[in-house]
């Protein structure tokens, strides 16, 4: 049962309180979910991950959802984090949640760069990048969604240091990136792997990084416009659906792309909302609606995993 914490769900939190629900959820769901440390930040912040799992000991096929590579994309973090209360609460009473459940591990990370996120908090709301020194330069951070050995320094991606898509010196220089990479490698039976950022409304599958057609484009685009079409059946938010390259712009070294081509066919890419109103400054009043309409589209990508 739900301990009497007052974590508020419709507001936007500190990095410190969402470790805090991380643990909150952990004992209150002891038999379901437990907090594991992956890494540290560049700041030596820890990663932190909730991991579900409903059998202890035996290794699973599993889902990553990420959150929060870009720091100021705050409904992606808030998304993740009352989406981790979402699955602890549901499982046993939802059939679907239920049922991945039994079958699969999910892991959470809803702060994928921390030290980002608290630098939007306390120096720069529209900060999107890590936070790394970059020796030679007066600019700070590479982007985290450029880092991935996915066609690394390709399209879409640029060597300045000061540019907002700075693809970082190699492949997993940001040890943000790294701490991910390693983990789901080590693991080694990842099926799904989803990242959420905002804003657009899209949801897209690789590549970024060519406008070649991946293999699975066809699965993957019929999985997305059903996904897609769940969502919107709850408050009408539509989402524009495609690989990523053709749909908003080229772009390497992205983690979905990664993903695929490390073997994890079901990768995904959702911008939330909204589509510029607000933009990344989405009002706090739109985290309950945005998380409960996307959790239905993350559950239809979930049960066609279980399934396939
Ligand atoms: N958009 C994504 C970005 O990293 C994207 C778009 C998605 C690129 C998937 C590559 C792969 O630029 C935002 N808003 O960050
Ligand atoms: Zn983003």
């Amino acid at each position: 049962e739900r301990s009497s914490n007052n974590f508020n769900y419709g507001a936007y939190h500190s990095l410190e309180a969402i470790y805090h629900e991380m643990d909150n959820i952990a004992s209150d769901f002891p038999d379901l979910a437990s907090r594991v440390k992956i890494g540290h930040s560049f700041e030596n912040r820890p990663m932190y991950v909730l991991k579900f799992s409903t059998e202890e000991g035996v290794p699973r096929p599993a889902i990553w959802l990420n959150a929060g590579i870009h720091s100021r994309e705050w409904i992606s973090q808030a998304t993740a984090i009352w989406t981790a209360r979402k699955i602890a609460s549901d499982y046993q009473r939802d059939p679907a949640i239920t049922s991945i459940l039994e079958k699969m591990d999910i892991f959470l990370l809803p702060v994928a760069n921390p030290d980002g996120y608290v630098y939007t908090q306390t120096q720069n709301r529209l900060w999107r990048k890590t936070r790394s020194l970059n020796p030679g330069s007066p600019c700070f951070g590479a982007d985290p969604n450029r880092n991935w050995n996915a066609s690394f320094a390709g399209k879409g991606a640029s060597d300045d240091p000061c540019s907002e898509v700075y693809h970082g010196p190699h492949a997993n220089s940001e040890v943000e990136v790294k701490s991910v990479v390693d983990f789901i490698q080590k693991h080694g039976n990842f099926k799904c792997f989803i990242d959420l950022h905002s804003y657009s409304q899209l949801m897209m599958y690789p590549y970024g990084y060519t406008a070649k057609k991946a293999p699975d484009a066809e699965e993957l685009d019929k999985l997305a416009r059903r996904a897609a079409k769940a969502l919107a059946s709850v408050s009408g938010t539509e989402y524009q659906v495609g690989p990523t390259c053709t749909t908003v712009y080229p772009a390497s070294g992205s983690s979905i792309d990664w993903a695929y081509d490390n073997g994890i066919k079901f990768a995904f890419t959702l911008e939330l909302r909204d589509t510029g109103t607000y933009g990344f400054l989405l009002p706090a009043n739109q985290i309950i609606p945005t998380a409960e309409e996307t959790w239905l589209g993350l559950k239809t990508i979930m049960e066609h995993v279980r399934d396939n």
